[in-house]
């Protein structure tokens, strides 16, 4: 049986200061455009919008002594992002955060971080990306801060982020699942080893394809063992191939086509687990007449059973 929350929020958060390119600031309303929020209710789903949430404009700073660009201010969008976040998960309902850059994971999975140990539930993340976002601070090839969020939430790098849900690390790296890398820097390759990531790149989706890598990501998540379960979906729209998205700002050639995405949603909404949700590095700027925040809104509806039959 699916059991899908039927209660969602819809959170925007208009940045792009983890970025190294603009325009990711614009995606909350790329999605509106998109028509998210009656999709969803289409389903039933009480779907509530409560607008974006306020932060700093973009400096566009330069490195600063500890290797990052615009630290403060994606400091100030985390926090916000981290506090709206917990409020909703304690009011009973879904958190689906309309990004803005992929820092803002760092801020929406603390909360949920920290929301499951009060809760005493068991923490999943599901990360689906091109790139493993692991990079600190001194071995970063840019200093944006977008690349470095799955570090941020394993302890490692500037101690406001990583202490972010009130204890430190927020995540085991076990307890993170990467799907659909295939731009991983060097020093990245190793601190997935060191963190103990579980990682499928898109080489382990060409050799076993979509079905097995999922079954293996998902596995303990149906029936009763997987009763304590949050799971946590973290979607950088870059993980889809560039082709079916061209609207984001690093596209990465050879990725998941339309019918692969469509199975990995289908499959993590047949888990009915998914409890809190993150739509990331959508660049309305790079995009043709919305197509990839149209193509999003379509997976979405899939993860929540949109292609599911009565069975
Ligand atoms: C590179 C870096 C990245 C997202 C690009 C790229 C990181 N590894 N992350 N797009 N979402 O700058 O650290
Ligand atoms: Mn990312
Ligand atoms: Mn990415
Ligand atoms: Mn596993």
């Amino acid at each position: 049986a699916v059991q899908v929350h039927q209660a969602v929020t819809l959170i925007g958060v208009p940045t792009d200061v983890g970025a190294g390119r603009l325009g990711a600031a614009m995606g909350p309303d790329a999605l509106r455009v998109a028509q998210l929020g009656p999709a969803l209710a289409h389903f039933g789903v009480d779907v509530q919008d409560i607008g974006n949430l306020a932060g700093p404009p973009n400096p566009r700073g330069a490195r600063d002594a500890q290797g990052l660009r615009n630290y403060a201010e994606c400091q100030a969008w985390n926090q916000a992002t981290h506090d709206t976040v917990l409020a909703q998960l304690q009011a009973g309902r879904m958190p689906i955060m309309l990004g803005g850059d992929h820092t803002l994971a760092t801020g929406s999975i603390s909360a949920v971080a920290r929301y499951c140990r009060m809760a005493g539930k068991r923490l999943r993340v599901l990360w689906l990306d091109a790139h493993a976002d692991c990079n600190l601070p001194d071995i970063s090839p840019t200093g944006n801060l977008h690349g470095m969020p799955v570090a941020s939430l394993c302890g490692h790098g500037p101690a406001p982020l990583a202490g972010m849900a009130g204890f430190t690390p927020a995540l085991q790296g076990p307890d993170i699942c990467q799907i659909g890398l295939r731009s991983v820097d060097e020093v990245e390759k190793r601190m997935i080893q060191r963190l103990g990531l579980e990682v499928f790149d898109m080489r382990a989706i060409d050799e076993q394809g979509m079905r097995a890598v999922m079954q293996q990501a998902l596995a303990g998540l149906e029936g009763p063992e997987g009763d304590d379960v949050h799971l946590h979906l973290s979607f950088d729209v870059d993980f889809l191939d560039p082709d079916i998205a061209p609207g984001t700002g690093t596209t990465v050639r050879g990725g998941p086509n339309y019918r692969e995405a469509q199975l990995c949603m289908e499959m993590i909404a047949d888990t009915g687990r998914l409890a809190s949700l993150d739509i990331v590095e959508l660049n309305p700027a790079l995009d043709i007449r919305n197509q990839t925040a149209e193509l999003v809104v379509d997976l979405v509806e899939s993860l929540f059973g949109k292609s599911t039959l009565v069975r």
